[in-house]
């Protein structure tokens, strides 16, 4: 049996509805992610989801941005934005928790992303990192120094979540065998998986 040790934590990045295959920002594979993720939750005493929970319209949609089309590079408020197909509005059904995801094992729910004026890939700060969710302060009050990072996007809310954990001072695994990728280019996982790795993230494929 696996021990839980009370200094570490399991993030649950963005498990939604809306990043499962046939969804508006479907994430290939994230539908295998759940058996997986539900397998390791009993060797943690803190379990964290984090929760894109975004109003209608928000900036970073590509149908707020006259001729855009989704996946292609923009700017919201003077940050470069990837403009998203419209995802994860607040109160939605694809802004849900899978179903399956036992909401009772979870510690706690961090929502992000709901400023219209900026995206929230982290589940830290926003990506102009004016806004904190509280989450940082949230682990250290229990206690938590050793974070394991799963969920969607790899390349995104994952990889940006795992390096603020880093920043922070948290020891950080990325578990791979949990986390699916959007991959808009070829490499995309690669390299941010190479870009954690530097920023001192332990990339675990087992
Ligand atoms: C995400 C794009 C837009 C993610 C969220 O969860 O990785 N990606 N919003
Ligand atoms: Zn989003």
């Amino acid at each position: 049996m696996e021990t839980t040790s009370p200094e570490s934590a399991l993030i649950i990045v963005d498990l939604q509805n809306d990043f499962m295959p046939g969804g508006p920002l479907g994430v290939p594979g994230a539908d295998s992610l759940l058996p997986l993720i539900v397998g390791r939750l009993g060797g943690f005493s803190t379990v964290v989801a984090t929760q894109d929970w975004h109003p209608p319209g928000h900036g970073s949609f590509a149908s707020q941005h006259p001729g855009a089309q989704p996946g292609e590079l923009g700017e919201l408020d003077g940050l470069p934005q990837v403009m998203w197909p419209d995802h994860c509005v607040a109160g939605t059904r694809g802004a849900e928790l899978v179903d399956g995801l036992p909401l009772d094992r979870l510690t706690a729910v961090f929502r992000k992303g709901q400023d219209p004026r900026v995206d929230s890939y982290s589940g830290f700060f926003d990506n102009g990192r004016r806004g904190d969710t509280g989450l940082a302060d949230w682990l250290r009050g229990r206690g938590v120094r050793r974070l394991v990072v799963v969920g969607v996007a790899t390349d995104y809310c994952v990889q940006y979540t795992a390096r603020d954990a880093a920043t922070l001072g948290f020891e950080v695994e990325l578990w791979l065998p949990g986390c699916r990728g959007v991959e808009l280019q070829p490499g995309d996982v690669a390299r941010a998986l190479d870009g954690l790795r530097s920023a001192g993230v332990e990339v675990t494929e087992a």
